[in-house]
C-alpha cells in the first residue's frame, strides 16, 4: 500500500518558526517515525511552495491514497480543488491548526468538497489520524 504526503507552501519551515501554532518537529522527523510505526507501508512525502508543481504531483499520483495539506493554497486555489475532484486517488485534507479557531479567511477551503474527510487541528498528528483512517479503509 502506497500513501502519499503532499504539503504545500511554507510548510518546509516546520520546527523553525512560529512553533506555538506550528511545533517544534521538522516534518522530515515526524515522517521517519510514522514510517518507522508503519513499516509495510510505502510511505511517501513530496512538499512544494508553488502551486502548479502540487497539481503537478496530484495528477501524477499513483498512491492509494493522499494525505494534503496545501498550506494557504486550502484557502484560495480553485485550480487545486479542481485537481482533486479530477483525480481518482482519495484524498484527505489536513491541517496542523484549528483553522476555525484562526482568522475568518481560513475559515474556507475550496478543497474540502473534493475530499473524502478533512481533520484539523492536532498538530501534526492530524497526519497519522489521516494515515490510520486510510489503513481501515484500504485493509477492508
Ligand atoms: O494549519 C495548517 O496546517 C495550515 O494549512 C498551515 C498554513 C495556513 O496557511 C493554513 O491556513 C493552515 C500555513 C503553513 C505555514 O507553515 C509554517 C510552518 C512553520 C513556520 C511558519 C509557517
Amino acid at each position: 500500500m502506497q500513501i502519499e504526503i503532499i504539503n504545500g507552501p511554507n510548510l518546509n519551515l516546520l520546527g523553525t518558526r512560529q512553533p506555538e501554532i506550528y511545533g517544534h518537529h521538522t516534518f522530515e522527523d515526524y515522517i521517519l517515525r510514522l514510517k518507522n510505526e508503519h513499516p509495510l507501508i510505502n510511505l511517501v512525502y513530496y512538499q512544494s511552495n508553488i502551486e502548479g508543481e502540487l497539481i503537478d504531483r496530484l495528477q501524477q499520483c499513483e498512491a492509494n491514497g493522499i494525505i494534503l495539506n496545501a498550506g494557504a493554497y486550502t484557502h484560495t486555489s480553485i485550480a487545486i480543488a479542481d485537481a482533486i475532484a479530477t483525480i481518482s486517488v482519495p484524498v484527505i485534507e489536513v491541517h496542523i491548526s484549528n483553522v476555525w479557531k484562526r482568522e475568518s479567511f481560513r475559515h474556507h477551503s475550496f478543497l474540502s468538497p473534493y475530499c473524502a474527510g478533512v481533520i484539523a487541528g492536532f498538530g501534526l498528528e492530524s497526519y497519522r489520524l489521516a494515515l490510520l483512517y486510510f489503513l481501515q479503509k484500504l485493509s477492508q
